[in-house]
C-alpha cells in the first residue's frame, strides 16, 4: 500500500512541476481532484484536520479511515481566482486561514472567505513539491510548525521553505462516489459536442449571491476525464456594461464561428441583470463581447433577462429561449447576435421558473426547464413535448428532483446532449454539493437520460 502510493506520488509530481526562475517562482498548474499533501521535511506527515485545525500528522496504510479522510483533499478552482487553488475537505468544507491558523469551515461566498481559502501555488523547497501563498496575504505561506499549520510570513531560510512545502500524492480517501463531473463549485452546466468531442460551459459557483465574475470552459472526449480551459470569458476586461452575475452561459455555432449567449449586472446604476453574446473562433475563446452592449436589455420584457439557450433546427435556423419568471422564444437572425423583437413569443408553461432547454429527438421536440428557486432542495426539471421549436407543447411532468435518501438536493438548470453517432442521450445539471452544498455551493453531474419507446422521458437516475 505504501509502495504504491509512493509510485503515485512520483508520477503525480512529475506530471505538474515546471521550475521557473525566481525566488517566487510560480508552478505549472496543479491537477485539480483529490489528493494528499505530504510534508516534505517530515515524510510520512500529511496535512490533514483535527477538530477543525490544520495539522501534519502521521498517515499510514494501518491509520484509521477518519484519519485518511482527515488527509484528503480536493485540489479546486480558486474560490478568490482562477489563477490559484482551494482545497476541500472531505466533508465539503475548505481550507482557510483565520489568525493566521489554518482550519476548515463552510465556504460563506463572502470575498473574505473566498480570499482566505485562496492559496496560489509556487515551487516548493525541492523538486516535485509546492509552497501555497496566501491569495490576500502574498507575503505569507502555509508552514507547519509544531505540526500544526500557520500562514506565516516567508523567510528566506532553509527551515521556512521545508515546513512550507509539501508534495501532492495520490489521496489517501479515493473517492468512493462518482462526485462532481469537475471537481468544485459550478452550476448552469451547458453540455455540448463540437467535432466529436464534450464541451461544458458552467457558471462559476461559490459567491454569495452569485456574483461570480468569470466563465471557464472544459473539454472531454469521455465525460469522465476533463481538460480546463481556462477563463473564456471574464466580466472584468471582457464586458463593459456587466461587473458580475456571470450566470448560466449557453454555446451555439454558424459557420466556424462560436457564439456564447450570457447574463451579467452592472455593479453601479442599473444593476437588473441583461444578457449578452460573446464570439470566438474556437469552442475555447478567447470570446469578445459581439454587440459592447446587451443583446437583450433589463426591462426589454418582462421577467429577469437570464439563462440563455440556443436550438438550432435541421434547416439551420437557430431559436434563443431565455428568461427567469417567463419563458421566451425568438428566431434568431442568421449573424446569431440580433433579431426581431416584434417576433419575440412567450412560451411560459405551468410551474416554469427558469433554465429553458430545447432539443429535438425522431421528429419530437422537447422544452425543458427548472422549477422552485435555485436555493430550494426542491428546486427540480420538468419537460413538454411539441411539434415545432415555438410549440404548442404539452406538458409531461417532473424527470429529475431531489433524492434525499442519497443526498441529492436540488438538482435542475440542466442540458442534454447526444453521445455523437448514437441515440444514447445525458443529462448534465448541478445540484447542492454533496455534501455541504447549498443554492450557492453548487456541483455539476452528468448522468444518463432514457427514454420510453413512446419517446417520453423516463424519470432520470441521479447518481451520488
Ligand atoms: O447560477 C445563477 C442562477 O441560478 C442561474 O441563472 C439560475 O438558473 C439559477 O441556477
Amino acid at each position: 500500500m505504501r509502495l504504491r502510493h509512493v509510485l503515485a506520488l512520483s508520477s503525480l509530481a512529475t506530471s505538474f512541476l515546471v521550475v521557473i526562475s525566481g525566488s517566487a517562482a510560480q508552478a505549472a498548474p496543479l491537477p485539480t481532484g483529490a489528493r494528499s499533501l505530504e510534508s516534505v521535511n517530515y515524510p510520512g506527515r500529511y496535512v490533514r484536520h483535527l477538530d477543525f485545525l490544520g495539522r501534519v500528522d502521521p498517515v499510514t496504510a494501518g491509520s484509521s479511515e477518519q484519519t485518511k479522510r482527515d488527509a484528503t483533499l480536493t485540489v479546486v478552482n480558486g474560490l478568490a481566482s482562477p489563477a490559484c487553488y482551494s482545497f476541500q475537505s472531505r466533508e465539503g468544507l475548505f481550507l482557510r486561514h483565520r489568525d493566521w491558523r489554518l482550519r476548515v469551515d463552510a465556504n460563506t461566498g463572502d470575498p473574505t472567505f473566498r480570499a482566505d481559502a485562496t492559496f496560489c501555488a509556487v515551487d516548493g523547497s525541492v523538486a516535485g513539491s509546492v509552497s501555497l501563498v496566501s491569495y490576500n496575504y502574498p507575503d505569507r505561506r502555509i508552514r507547519h510548525r509544531d505540526f500544526a499549520l500557520w500562514l506565516e510570513t516567508y523567510q528566506d531560510t532553509a527551515i521556512f521553505r521545508a515546513d512550507s512545502s509539501f508534495r501532492l500524492t495520490a489521496p489517501w480517501s479515493p473517492k468512493t462516489n462518482r462526485g462532481p463531473v469537475i471537481p468544485g463549485l459550478f452550476a448552469d452546466p451547458h453540455l455540448t459536442t463540437f467535432n466529436g468531442r464534450y464541451y461544458l460551459y458552467p457558471t462559476t459557483d461559490g459567491y454569495a449571491s452569485w456574483s461570480g465574475t468569470y466563465y471557464k470552459a472544459f473539454s472531454s472526449t469521455d465525460l469522465v476525464n476533463w481538460t480546463d480551459h481556462g477563463v473564456i470569458l471574464d466580466h472584468g476586461p471582457d464586458v463593459s456594461w456587466a461587473d458580475n452575475s456571470a450566470w448560466a452561459p449557453a454555446i451555439a455555432t454558424r459557420n466556424g464561428r462560436y457564439y456564447l449567449y450570457f447574463s451579467g449586472g452592472a455593479a453601479t446604476g442599473n444593476t437588473a441583470k441583461q444578457l449578452g453574446v460573446a464570439v470566438a473562433d474556437t469552442p475555447t475563446g478567447p470570446f469578445r463581447d459581439a454587440l459592447g452592449q446587451p443583446l437583450i436589455r433589463s426591462g426589454q420584457f418582462s421577467g429577469q433577462a437570464i439563462d440563455p439557450m440556443v436550438f438550432t433546427d435541421d434547416d439551420g435556423q437557430s431559436y434563443l429561449y431565455w428568461g427567469q419568471g417567463a419563458a421566451r422564444v425568438v428566431r434568431l437572425n442568421p449573424d446569431m447576435i440580433s433579431f426581431d423583437p416584434a417576433q419575440v413569443r412567450v412560451i411560459t408553461p405551468p410551474g416554469y421558473n427558469e433554465a429553458a432547454f430545447v432539443f429535438k429527438r425522431n421528429g419530437i421536440y422537447y422544452f425543458m426547464w427548472s422549477e422552485n428557486d435555485t436555493r430550494s432542495e426542491d428546486y427540480r426539471v420538468a419537460y413538454a413535448t411539441g411539434s415545432s421549436p415555438l410549440g404548442p407543447w404539452t406538458t409531461r411532468g417532473v424527470v429529475l428532483q431531489k433524492r434525499p435518501d442519497i443526498g441529492i438536493k436540488g438538482p435542475g438548470h440542466h442540458s442534454v446532449v447526444r453521445a455523437p453517432g448514437t441515440d444514447t442521450w445525458y443529462v448534465a445539471y448541478h445540484r447542492f454539493a454533496v455534501p455541504a452544498g447549498n443554492g450557492t455551493n453548487r456541483e455539476v453531474a452528468i448522468d444518463r437520460m432514457e427514454f420510453n419507446a413512446d419517446g417520453t422521458i423516463r424519470p432520470i437516475v441521479p447518481t451520488p
